[in-house]
């Protein structure tokens, strides 16, 4: 019966000549199986992944998580800037030559601001500021690595409107969010988050 079923090899038939040998049946089943091994360890895999990124921090309600990764440009002064949320902040010479790395996503932390808003709505206003902190970027000359804070308020656009560079290689930029707009930004100090 078990022959009959391809559970044991024939041991009359030709192609199974040595009583060790697997039938087709058990092979097969034997390699879904490790295929089904291989699916597991990648799904626990990719829990554990999912569960440590759940314990991130990605600001009030967690509004940055869908804009990891998503880069806005600004042209300033001789170089054009670039901020690429919870990764890393850049300038390029518009002269031409690679990329400068001004920072690596640090933490989040907020800033009291306390200026007017312009009749566009391009400005910080006055208030508790949500601000991403990016540190450990290209070593400066004679200075520092370089390091920056990007300051967010609510603008209907992903928007740079300023950068400045506060001390050498210490870079301040002020920008428009759509995902800040209404969240209610309680006083962070997050200098020791990470
Ligand atoms: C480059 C830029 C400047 C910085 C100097 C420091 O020119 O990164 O922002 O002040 O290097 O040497």
């Amino acid at each position: 019966m078990l022959i009959d079923n391809g559970i044991l090899a024939d041991p009359s038939s030709s192609d199974s000549s040595t009583s060790t040998q697997e039938s087709k049946a058990v092979t097969d089943a034997k390699s879904q199986l490790d295929s089904a091994k291989r699916d597991l360890d990648n799904d626990r895999s990719e829990l554990t992944k999912q569960e440590e990124d759940l314990t991130k921090d990605y600001g009030p309600d967690a509004i940055f998580r869908a804009l990891k990764d998503t880069c806005v440009d600004q042209d300033s002064g001789e170089y054009t800037y670039s901020h690429c949320y919870l990764s890393s902040t850049t300038q390029k010479s518009k002269k031409g030559g690679g990329n400068t790395g001004m920072g690596n996503f640090a933490h989040i932390t907020s800033v009291t601001v306390d200026e007017t808003l312009p009749a566009d709505g391009r400005g910080l206003g006055s208030g508790e500021r949500i601000a991403l902190k990016y540190e450990n970027g290209q070593t400066c000359w004679n200075g520092p690595a370089r390091s920056t804070l990007v300051v967010l308020a609510c603008y209907d656009k992903e928007e740079i409107w300023k950068v400045v560079e506060e001390e050498k290689c210490v870079y301040r930029m002020e920008g428009g969010s759509p995902a800040v707009c209404g969240v209610d930004v309680v006083k962070r100090e997050g200098h020791d988050e990470l």
